[in-house]
């Protein structure tokens, strides 16, 4: 039998138990039969959620471009690994194949050392959906330096914030970036930020939208004629299964952002093997995944999981909405998709739309569909059922974390039976837990409670760059020997999981991870300011928006309402990004706290959902009376 695979029920079941019960003897199966070494590993794992320390294929050596590529060229070297769908519809898609790949990312790799880059230097790519992207990763893996994809819709100030806090040498950009109609300054962004990034040595620029931009003497560079001049080959560097391979940012409930770090053999063991597994893929599929790069999500599933497997990946630079609504179907059908991931929110905004620009579309390549991001409600899980996959196409509703590096609760397409909103069972060694307020974990079905993983699996984050203690703070100290998710869940009678939220102060919007403190942070630098809370609440098409409550300084109390709701929000996009914004602002006297100093979000959060009819137990409540006159002019 091979446990690469799952074809069935009963197998997931019996390649289950056998991953829970021999975790090591398992993913030494694995990692042994699917992927190239240049040397095997002296001990599967090693663990200790205490320190917390994780270590898995300790003293394997190997590179995961070799793996994503280089083994691929015998067999695969003209068939497409990436397939690029451009903004505009009326432009070439172009069809890299694995050979050419290979050459791309050698010559960006020798680029890259030209400029003085070296195994375990952290490299910044703030970059569009181009197929440099892609390859800049590839090519930093190559020579072993360390990746931090910063999502090229981020602000100057965030751009700088993560430049820094991993310190890196080199940023890889582009003129500009088309989105839909418009068209956005990306190099005027990086210009700003690097006001404030001293140990930035070089940029690269790609050339996308032939604007005109500044080009700093001793600093930037075309990468163009760079690559043109670079030799097409470039040895692999040999790393250890446990050098970082990545940094990703993720958002947290202070004002400073996390860089999760992940490694190379565990990631890219558990990436390529979910990636089969989840969507059934088959050679010769075209599967596409929405999602932008600079999330874990176009990591995992968009470049690194599907080439491990030889597989061919759409990269697509638009949105959903431009030249028109239909645009993913068009692609779907353009490019005989077969597989489809995208998030709740797009299906939502997809849904509000005419039906006409899904009907117009052939889409009967489809085999699975996916969703990932935040929870999709029934709603927009029955319009993706009906209209895209006509019922027949299994959605795999994919629960996972930038922390968690691939997948941890999905079904299996056609083997997992799926009912709407559930992400149903844990994959192939992942072991969850449901814990109670006290610690401790609740054993059984129909129950819910704080969403915990017991047991080490290999895509799992080793750590926050530059601040181990804030990762096991974070993760390891809420439940003893249990990585804390910060989501809730529950499970069902047939121990079928699903995902109930947050539990903590992140805000999922439009399947953005937003962290309350950074943009209360940046509201409270507006100089009539004097405190804010933000809180979310339910909407239609983003699941969740941000409302935030602003306590005015004297001097701001005879300022204009709506133009200082204009400015918070000037100031917020730009210092975070302009997913950040927030729909309403209300002018509070003062914000309700406990006893202890903390603001009670769950009352704000109940008054933003107009669900004031029972605001729980308010008797550690230090204020009350803040809280009716917070009613009374809820907007
Ligand atoms: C992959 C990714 C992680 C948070 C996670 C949870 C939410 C993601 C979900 C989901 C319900 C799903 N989330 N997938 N909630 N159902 N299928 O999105 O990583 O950006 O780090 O977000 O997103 O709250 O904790 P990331």
């Amino acid at each position: 039998m091979s446990n690469y695979h799952i074809k069935h029920l009963e197998e997931y079941y019996q390649v289950y138990r056998k991953s829970v019960r021999n975790p090591e003897g398992f993913w030494e199966e694995i990692a042994e039969e699917h992927f190239v070494w240049r040397k095997k590993w002296d001990n599967v794992l090693s663990w200790d959620f205490s320190k917390p320390e994780i270590k898995w294929f300790e003293g394997a050596k190997l590179n995961i471009t070799e793996n994503c590529i280089d083994r691929h060229l015998p067999t695969r070297g003209e068939k497409t690994a990436i397939l690029f769908e451009p903004n505009d519809p009326n432009e070439e898609a172009q069809h890299i194949t694995y050979r050419q790949l290979h050459e791309r990312v050698c010559r960006m790799a020798n680029v890259l050392k030209e400029q003085g880059i070296k195994k375990g230097d952290r490299v910044c790519i703030y970059l569009p959906m181009i197929p440099e992207l892609a390859i800049s990763l590839l090519a930093c893996a190559r020579i072993g330096a360390i990746h931090s994809v910063v999502f090229a819709g981020f602000s100057a100030n965030a751009l700088a914030t993560r430049i820094n806090d991993s310190d890196c040498k080199l940023v890889l950009t582009s003129d500009g970036s088309y989105r839909g109609g418009k068209s956005i300054d990306l190099k005027g962004i990086v210009d700003k930020a690097l006001e404030d990034c001293p140990g930035v040595e070089s940029v690269l620029v790609v050339k996308r939208t032939n604007s005109d931009i500044e080009m700093k003497e001793g600093r930037d560079q075309w990468v163009q004629p760079l690559l043109n001049d670079a030799y097409a080959d470039c040895v692999a560097e040999i790393m250890d299964a446990e050098d970082p391979l990545f940094i990703l940012y993720t958002s947290g409930s202070t004002g400073k952002p996390k860089g999760m770090v992940h490694t190379t053999a565990g990631y890219m063991v558990y990436t390529a093997y979910t990636f089969k597994n989840a969507f059934q893929y088959r050679e010769n599929d075209v599967y596409w995944c929405t999602a932008d790069i600079g999330w874990i999500t176009g990591h995992s599933y968009i470049v690194y999981g599907p080439l491990a497997n030889g597989a061919t990946t759409i990269m697509f630079e638009g949105v959903p909405s431009y030249p028109d609504y239909g645009r993913f179907w068009e692609v779907v059908e353009k490019h005989k998709v077969n597989q489809f991931y995208t998030a709740p929110t797009a299906i939502r905004a997809l849904a509000k739309e005419n039906l006409d620009f899904v009907e117009k579309y052939d889409l009967s390549s489809l085999k699975v569909l996916g969703s990932v991001g935040e929870p999709i409600n029934e709603e927009a899980w029955h319009w993706y059922n009906n209209n895209i996959g006509k019922k027949h196409s299994p959605i795999i509703d994919t629960w996972w974390q930038t922390e968690t590096g691939g997948m941890m609760i999905t079904p299996i397409p056609y083997v997992t039976p799926t009912t709407p909103t559930y992400a149903t069972l844990p994959f192939i060694g992942v072991q969850p837990a449901l814990m109670d307020d006290e610690g401790k974990e609740i054993k059984g079905n129909q129950v819910s409670g704080r969403l915990c993983i017991k047991f080490p699996w290999p895509s799992i984050a080793r750590t926050i760059w530059g601040d181990h203690d804030r990762y096991r703070d974070t993760y390891f100290s809420a439940y003893k020997d249990m990585y804390f998710t910060g989501d809730g869940a529950l499970r069902d009678a047939v121990g079928y999981y699903r995902i109930t939220g947050r539990v903590d102060d992140v805000i999922i919007v439009s399947g953005h991870n937003l962290g309350t403190a950074p943009i209360e942070d940046s509201i409270n630098e507006h100089p009539a300011v004097a405190e804010s809370a933000i809180v979310g609440f339910p909407h239609d098409v983003k699941g969740n928006a941000l409302y935030g409550y602003v306590i005015l300084k004297e001097t701001g109390e005879s300022r204009d309402r709506e133009n200082l709701r204009k400015e918070i929000n000037q100031q917020i996009t730009e210092q975070i990004g302009p997913i950040a914004k927030l729909d309403k602002i209300q002018f509070v006297p003062g914000l309700p706290k406990t006893r202890s100093g903390k603001i009670m979000r769950r009352i704000l959060r109940k008054i933003a959902s107009k669900d004031t009819s029972n605001l729980g137990d308010t008797s550690t409540l230090l204020n009350p009376e803040v809280v009716k006159e917070i009613m009374d002019n809820a907007l």
